[in-house]
């Protein structure tokens, strides 16, 4: 496996490069370009200073989180085929830059979700977490409000405030999408773009859906192995991969991640590991804890013993992480906490694969 972290670039995170590339076994950034609107091709100026600053900090840079896709393919107009055009192009000049794997995701109107930022644990650590009630409660154009006071400034990914200005008529847009269109308009995109992903040998790992279930009247499609079946089965391709978030897909506990690494990553189709812990409560609740296995409700022993006992040799990345020690940055996206993790999920790895040989 490839430990990564990611890194939202030099302007808008204040975790440093510097302070990455000194986490023990660090050896490449998840990055980005942020500055670019969805649906426009990832101009190779950008791309190029993004892939020297990561490499003059001693890193690689072969991976990237995320390139988002135009809602225009998501619902299926006919508008789609030129952002099709652009995704295939920034694929392309990605290519140009060594990179090997784009993690994307298929969910409609919002990324992913929380209803608190920085939720306080007993230890007075804060976290992300999600309550059903209060999803179920407001108003998605009113839950703004509840984020601004919790996140330090910043927006959930989908929740910026120039894009909540137009989500009214987004919304109205998905009306009557059901999840088989949001399938057919899934298999439309990869059969426009794959044939590129085989060119340039880049692939594709879509992230699933977080929380995995629908959410404010929206269909998912990402949520489940039948979810995860069908979707390696659109294009059976390689290069049509998969982002296997146990922090994401363990939300729901009839999921098991480890059954899933085993399926799916035998089968090749796994080429981005997000590794975290949650806490579920009995209500279906959940908080992100912190990675170790008896702070949550996944067993990270056994995840990683999965990528293990498959021979991963993909990216993994820590997904979030709590704020700890008194750090104020993007909520999830510290830095003590996620090196923590890496150190952590490294020192299974390291404990797996001794016992392994001694055997
Ligand atoms: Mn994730």
């Amino acid at each position: 496996m490839k430990m990564t972290f990611r890194w939202f670039g030099s302007t808008d995170d204040s975790v440093t490069l510097e302070q990455i590339r000194q986490i023990p076994g660090m050896t490449g950034i998840v990055g980005a370009l942020f500055d670019v609107p969805v649906g426009e091709v990832w101009p190779i100026e950008k791309i190029a200073k993004l892939k020297k600053e990561v490499e003059d900090a001693g890193l690689e840079l072969e991976i990237i989180e995320s390139v988002n896709i135009h809602d225009d393919i998501k619902i299926g107009l006919p508008t789609r085929d030129k952002y099709i055009e652009n995704y295939s192009q920034t694929i392309r000049n990605l290519a140009q830059y060594g990179i090997k794997v784009i993690c994307y995701n298929f969910m409609p109107v919002f990324d992913w979700t929380r209803t608190n930022l920085a939720k306080e644990l007993a230890d007075k650590s804060t976290v992300l977490s999600y309550e059903q009630g209060v999803v179920d409660k407001i108003d998605p154009t009113a839950m703004l409000e509840t984020f601004k006071s919790s996140a330090n400034g910043f927006s959930l990914p989908g929740w910026e405030p120039e894009r909540m200005a137009t989500l009214k008529e987004l919304f109205s847009k998905y009306e009557g999408l059901t999840e088989d269109t949001l399938f057919d308009n899934l298999k439309y995109f990869l059969e426009g773009v794959i044939p590129t992903c085989i060119e340039c040998d880049v692939k594709l790992a879509i992230h699933p859906d977080d929380p995995p279930w629908p959410i404010f009247g929206l269909p998912r499609i990402v949520k489940n192995e039948a979810d995860l079946e069908r979707i390696i089965g659109l294009v059976d391709s390689p290069y049509n991969g998969l982002t296997l978030c146990s922090g994401c897909l363990g939300a729901n506990p009839a999921n098991d991640i480890p059954k899933l690494i085993r399926r799916f990553g035998a089968m090749g189709r796994i080429h981005f590991a997000h590794v975290r812990n949650i806490y579920i409560h009995e209500n279906g609740d959940f908080d992100e804890s912190s990675h170790l296995s008896c702070d949550g409700s996944l067993d990270l022993f056994e995840i990683m013993k999965a990528y293990h006992d498959i021979g991963f040799t993909g990216y993994i990345r820590p997904d979030h992480g709590r704020m700890i020690w008194g750090e104020k940055v993007r909520p999830g996206y510290g830095l003590y906490d996620r090196a923590l993790g890496v150190t952590y999920l490294n020192g299974l790895w390291e404990a797996i694969g001794k016992m392994a040989q001694v055997k």
